[in-house]
């Protein structure tokens, strides 16, 4: 790992011994305080001013109990959380997650990086995260909707369109936030759709959310391989996954020209050498919320179960599933067979040394706090017109999130050459999120 720079070693070593247990947490500070080092030096103030401690700590975090009766009468119980990290910028904004994996660390880690995410937008939202650790893989429609109905009847008094907006994570689509919604609605007896972002378009959402965080790792991989003269069109692409980031990032690098040969879920991987039937795949997972092995079956392409995604030879890999799917072996497997391009559609996808071992073979790497912004990007877009009562048309709103892909690849790389990093994707996004939030803090006081 790289030495901290003196004065980011103690917060760093506090962290760990505050969030004692929180692995992902811990990585997720330990990469944007590697990237500080130079920022400390050049700017005495923000750590004078303790900033990148506070920084470091959550402005509120809320666990709580979410009961519910399942299909056969019998009562379950989860835990729900919402880790309101920095509302700095603006309203605490970031998704919520059901998956059984999740636990406060992961909250935490999520919310961590939303942060500098929203900062890089450059749209006025701060950063949260939540969730729960209810598994939605085999619950009845009936049952997913009481669950969220218990778990809104506690998170609706911690929420509002001028204090926490949350939005879709994994687990939580469009039908999820629909019942996330209606309860708030019930219960507040106030249509505030700003409350709330991922809806559906009759009830205030905004064209391009559902398609927005895949459009736009695509837009941003666009971009970076521009700067070096490159293009998507023709090129071979891996993507992980096969949820909503996924899908939409299968759309429009076919849409580009590329063809994308693999996809995944997380019982294995489909290999279809002629290019993923996106069509087909919206049917499977969306229409009849089926999995990589129904698609595989219906469209005769091979079907490795327990297969690992990274070993199938492309030019351009976009893990589009979750934090630390890609590491060192899965890295070098891309090395091996000439991959150019990693850029994350997921939050934390790929683990540190592999990283590393990306970099030290010349792959450029594009993180997901700059990449996998366009989703929360058009999310404040959606609060937009919600403020202001207004629908955008499809077109305008997809150039908006392609402007603000491009306006924050050009910052990285700017602010990355600023530093004494050229190129380093990583140092540029952490950098420029960080000191747009940093100078809000110090100008709010200590607070
Ligand atoms: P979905 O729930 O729609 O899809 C998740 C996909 O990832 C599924 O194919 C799922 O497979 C796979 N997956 C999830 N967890 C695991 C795991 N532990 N191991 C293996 N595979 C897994 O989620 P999204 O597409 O919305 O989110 C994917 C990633 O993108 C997450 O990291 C999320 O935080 C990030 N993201 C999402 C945004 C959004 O707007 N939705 C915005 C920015 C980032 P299976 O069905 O088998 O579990
Ligand atoms: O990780 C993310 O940026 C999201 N899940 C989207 C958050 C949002 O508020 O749209």
């Amino acid at each position: 790992m790289p030495e901290l720079h003196p004065k980011l070693s103690p917060v760093f070593d506090e962290v760990v011994a505050r969030n004692p247990g929180e692995a992902e947490f811990h990585q997720a500070a330990r990469e944007v305080l590697e990237s500080l080092g130079p920022v400390v030096s050049k700017h005495p103030e923000y750590a004078d001013a303790e900033v990148i401690r506070r920084l470091c700590e959550p402005e509120r975090q809320v666990i709580f109990r979410v009961p519910w009766t399942d299909d056969a009468g019998r009562v379950q119980l989860n835990r729900g959380f919402r880790v309101e990290f920095n509302s700095a910028l603006g309203p605490y904004k970031g998704g919520l997650r059901f998956h059984p994996s999740v636990y406060l660390g992961i909250v935490k880690f999520l919310g961590f990086e939303q942060i500098f995410k929203n900062s890089l937008t450059g749209l006025p939202i701060g950063g949260g995260k939540g969730g729960s650790d209810f598994d939605p893989k085999g619950r009845s429609a009936g049952e997913v909707m009481r669950f969220c109905q218990s778990f809104m009847t506690e998170l609706y008094r911690h929420i509002g369109e001028h204090t926490d907006v949350p939005a879709g994570d994994t687990g939580v689509g469009q039908r999820e936030i629909g019942y996330l919604f209606g309860q708030y609605k019930r219960i507040t007896n106030r249509y505030e759709s700003g409350t709330f972002t991922g809806k559906g378009l009759s009830w205030g959402g905004s064209r391009v959310r559902t398609e927005a965080t895949g459009y736009g790792l695509v837009f941003f991989a666009e971009r970076v391989l521009a700067a070096s003269g490159e293009s998507l069109e023709g090129r071979s692409v891996v993507v992980s996954g096969s949820g909503n980031v996924a899908i939409h990032a299968i759309e429009k690098v076919q849409q580009l020209g590329g063809r994308v040969v693999a996809c995944s879920d997380s019982d294995g991987v489909v290999v279809d050498e002629t290019g993923i039937d996106v069509e087909l795949l919206k049917t499977v997972k969306n229409g009849h919320r089926g999995r990589i092995v129904d698609y595989a079956e219906a469209r005769g392409a091979r079907y490795v179960r327990g297969g690992d995604v990274w070993t199938v030879p492309c030019e351009i890999a976009l893990p589009c599933a979750t934090q630390n799917e890609l590491r060192t072996e899965g890295a070098a497997s891309l090395v091996r067979n000439g991959c150019v391009l990693v850029a994350e559609g997921a939050n934390m996808p790929t683990s540190p040394d592999a990283i590393r071992l990306l970099r030290d073979n010349g792959v450029a790497f594009a993180p997901g706090k700059a990449a996998n912004a366009g989703g929360v990007a058009t999310s404040a877009l959606e609060m937009q017109q919600n403020a202001s009562r207004d629908s955008w048309g499809f077109e305008h709103t997809e150039e908006r999130l392609a402007e603000i892909m491009a306006s924050i690849h050009d910052r990285c790389l700017a602010t990355a050459d600023e530093y004494g990093s050229p190129g380093d994707y990583v140092a540029g996004a952490n950098i420029a999120g960080f000191t747009k939030v940093a100078d809000a803090m110090l100008a709010l006081g200590v607070i």
